[in-house]
């Protein structure tokens, strides 16, 4: 028989704050569908953290399922998974609390998605966006985790997630399991095609810097032909070619292929060439999961039965950890 005690533990999440991109495919879901033959995986829409930046309701309603429907058309499954919805389990909201208590706020000046985000949303810089990264520490250390799959730019939070819980087994012994981040080498940060030295990114305003999960596919080669390149006219990968450089990353995190193999396949041929080429690979990668999509989003009652069981299973196990958070804190429980 199995033995499923053994397998290490895997903890991400993702907001649902936008339709989802290429550049979260690419930099962590990706890797959650293919952890999930080796490790107990547990997966969440991270919904709480959503609305650190300000959020329509209705529409904010539709992105959750979609993003719901979304990452499960990506491959993840609910036999093999849990992918529960983080405002459903209260275990998160209160460890995340108890965590504030232990992160200092120098610690939390120092996080640049908080500067970033800061100078972003300058009308709304609320304190939910400063103690964001206690919240998201609380999601992994719930759930005793070994690997956090994320891309790179939230290596600094699991830095300061590990670091939040080694002060606190410090003062009460081994409560929590000190995690490390899971960063793919290729993909890990996907740039905007219209700007390449900004991040690929939901919210970003201009949209054919981003491709989404779900465009179909003469929107996808539409915004891989408009690409920012340069003057250089050869596909090499070299400093100073950003544009060039993140269309190889994306050609190669797709198609497996190393830097120098897309550069022999590309050698004498002009651009026009290449981003047909990466078009029309990234087209085929989305194609199932955009087939998938449509056929969950339509099945709103079996989308329900599976957060709700995913919220039930992700409750029992995160309430062992609060328990003992909280005893070991001095609560009565
Ligand atoms: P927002 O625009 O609302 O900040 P986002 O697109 O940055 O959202 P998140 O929900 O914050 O996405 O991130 C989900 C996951 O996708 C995280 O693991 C993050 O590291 C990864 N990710 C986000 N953007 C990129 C990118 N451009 N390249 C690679 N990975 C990314
Ligand atoms: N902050 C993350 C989303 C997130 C997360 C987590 C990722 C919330 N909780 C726990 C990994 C583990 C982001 O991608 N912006």
């Amino acid at each position: 028989m199995e033995n499923t005690e053994k397998k290490q533990v895997v903890f991400s999440a993702i907001q649902p704050s936008g339709t989802i991109t290429l550049g979260n495919y690419l930099g962590a879901v990706r890797n959650w569908v293919s952890m999930q033959e080796e490790y107990n995986c547990i997966y969440a829409l991270a919904d709480l953290h959503t609305i650190t930046v300000r959020q329509e309701p209705a529409q904010f309603r539709r992105n959750i399922l979609d993003a719901y429907a979304s990452i499960m058309a990506c491959g993840i499954d609910p036999e093999k998974s849990i992918f529960f919805i983080q405002s459903h389990v209260h275990t998160h909201a209160e460890i995340a609390w108890i965590l504030n208590c232990y992160t200092q706020f120098g610690e939390l000046s120092r996080m640049t998605q908080f500067k970033d985000k800061s100078a972003k949303h300058a009308d709304n810089i609320n304190a939910g966006l400063f103690t964001y990264p206690s919240l998201m520490a609380g999601d992994i250390l719930l759930y005793q985790t070994d690997k956090v799959p994320v891309g790179a730019d939230q290596k600094q939070h699991i830095e300061l997630t590990c670091d939040v819980a080694r002060r606190f087994n410090g003062l009460y012994g081994e409560v929590f399991k000190i995690p490390e981040g899971f960063i793919p080498q290729n993909g890990a940060r996907v740039m905007s095609l219209q700007n390449p030295l900004n991040k690929m990114s939901k919210s970003d305003e201009n949209v054919n810097g981003c491709v989404h999960l779900l465009d179909p596919p003469e929107v996808i080669m539409k915004k891989f032909r408009r690409a920012v390149t340069d003057s250089d006219a050869c596909v090499r990968f070299a400093e100073g070619k950003d544009g060039v450089n993140n269309l190889m990353t994306i050609y190669g995190a797709v198609t497996g292929k190393t830097m120098e193999q897309i550069e022999n396949e590309f050698a004498g041929k002009g651009y026009g060439d290449f981003k047909t080429a990466v078009g029309e690979a990234v087209i085929e990668e989305l194609r199932p999961i955009r087939e998938r999509y449509e056929r969950l989003i339509k099945d709103k009652a079996y989308l329900a039965d599976c957060y709700h069981k995913a919220d039930e299973i992700a409750l029992k196990i995160s309430s062992r950890t609060l328990a003992k958070v909280k005893k070991k804190v001095g609560y009565i429980v």
